[in-house]
């Protein structure tokens, strides 16, 4: 059967844990066999999770640069990951992939937490990197997980952009993003119609404190759920999930449709693919109605709010 190209198979490759001394080599292995299984599956795009090649490393406190350093990527392809976007191509399946990025800008050295889009012929035709940096920058010793992303690296500098490709209006976000309006919001103003993103959640001890464990699952699915609807657009949600180094990281790999609902769940906290088809059409109906933006934002009436950081209390 031919499918319109406006039905994207999409497979959604969690991964289980990854080893802090797990080499690229084995991790790339592993992306290949979820490639191999969405190639059987029909899929026309996978989504792996944030930080796919390594274990997630702001868990630790490394005092020397270079042991920070090894985590991170400085080219993209490089020689560890040449052999994904090969046989990607060879299978003409996108996908979209997190990792850390070391980049010279202006004579300065940048690191991000970042993801890419690549088409179907393996050329990269976005990039993302993380906005929303969760945890602390200081060494809490008292801590028995770190959570040193605002230590490790730079809040991303190329705000929330949208591409064209695959037949749609695509766009990105990493983990801590999911739980914000504004992530989903800015690329709803572009038209975005599936939103890809990755995560690595621990399940215990999160960098705001002990919570409920089944608060971690609510707020995980509440966030997606209402950014697709309120949005209209499909969002891929794929977790690293297991206990990775002896921390739990939670699963719940989603694919989520843009009335809200889940069309597609993990079932595991290892490498697992889950597939849905997300046909793009289904975002019109609610950007023709409720979520018509033109017709029914106001945006001259949300006043300062939109622009400021913290709360704006009314005056006492
Ligand atoms: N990687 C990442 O951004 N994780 C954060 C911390 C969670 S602690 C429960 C997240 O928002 O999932």
């Amino acid at each position: 059967m031919v499918k319109s190209n406006r039905i994207l198979t999409v497979g959604a490759a969690q991964l289980g844990p990854i080893g802090l001394n797990e080499s690229r080599e084995a991790v790339v292995d592993r992306l290949l066999a979820l490639l191999e299984t969405a190639h059987d599956r029909g899929c026309d795009l996978v989504v792996f999770p944030e930080l796919a090649l390594t274990t997630f490393f702001p868990r630790w406190y490394f005092q020397e640069q270079g042991a920070i350093d090894r985590f991170f990527e400085t080219a993209m392809p490089g020689p560890d990951t040449a052999r994904l976007f090969e046989r990607a191509a060879e299978y003409g399946i996108g996908f979209c992939l997190g990792f850390a990025e070391l980049v010279q800008q202006d004579g300065e050295t940048m690191r991000y937490n970042a993801c890419i889009l690549v088409d179907k012929e393996g050329t990269i035709v976005g990039k993302y990197r993380k906005v929303h940096l969760p945890g602390h920058a200081d060494h809490l010793p008292e801590r028995k997980w770190q959570h040193l992303e605002k230590a490790y690296f730079d809040v991303g500098d190329l705000g929330f952009p949208v591409w064209r490709t695959m037949g749609g209006i695509m766009g990105m976000c990493i983990c801590n993003d999911r739980r914000w309006p504004e992530t989903y919001r800015m690329m709803g103003l572009q038209g975005v119609e599936m939103i890809m993103l990755g995560y690595n959640t621990p399940a215990t001890e999160p960098p705001w404190g002990f919570e409920p464990t089944h608060l971690a699952s609510l707020h995980n699915n509440l966030s997606m759920q209402s950014g697709a609807y309120q949005n209209a657009t499909w969002v891929i949600g794929v977790a690293k999930a297991g206990r990775e180094e002896g921390c739990d990281m939670m699963g719940g790999t989603l694919i989520v449709a843009p009335t809200g609902e889940i069309v597609a769940q993990g079932r595991t906290l290892d490498d697992e693919l889950v597939v849905a088809d997300c046909d793009l059409d289904a975002c019109n109906h609610y950007k023709n109605t409720v979520f018509n933006f033109a017709e029914h934002r106001q945006p001259d009436q949300y006043g300062l709010i939109t622009e400021t950081a913290g709360v704006v209390l009314p005056p006492e």
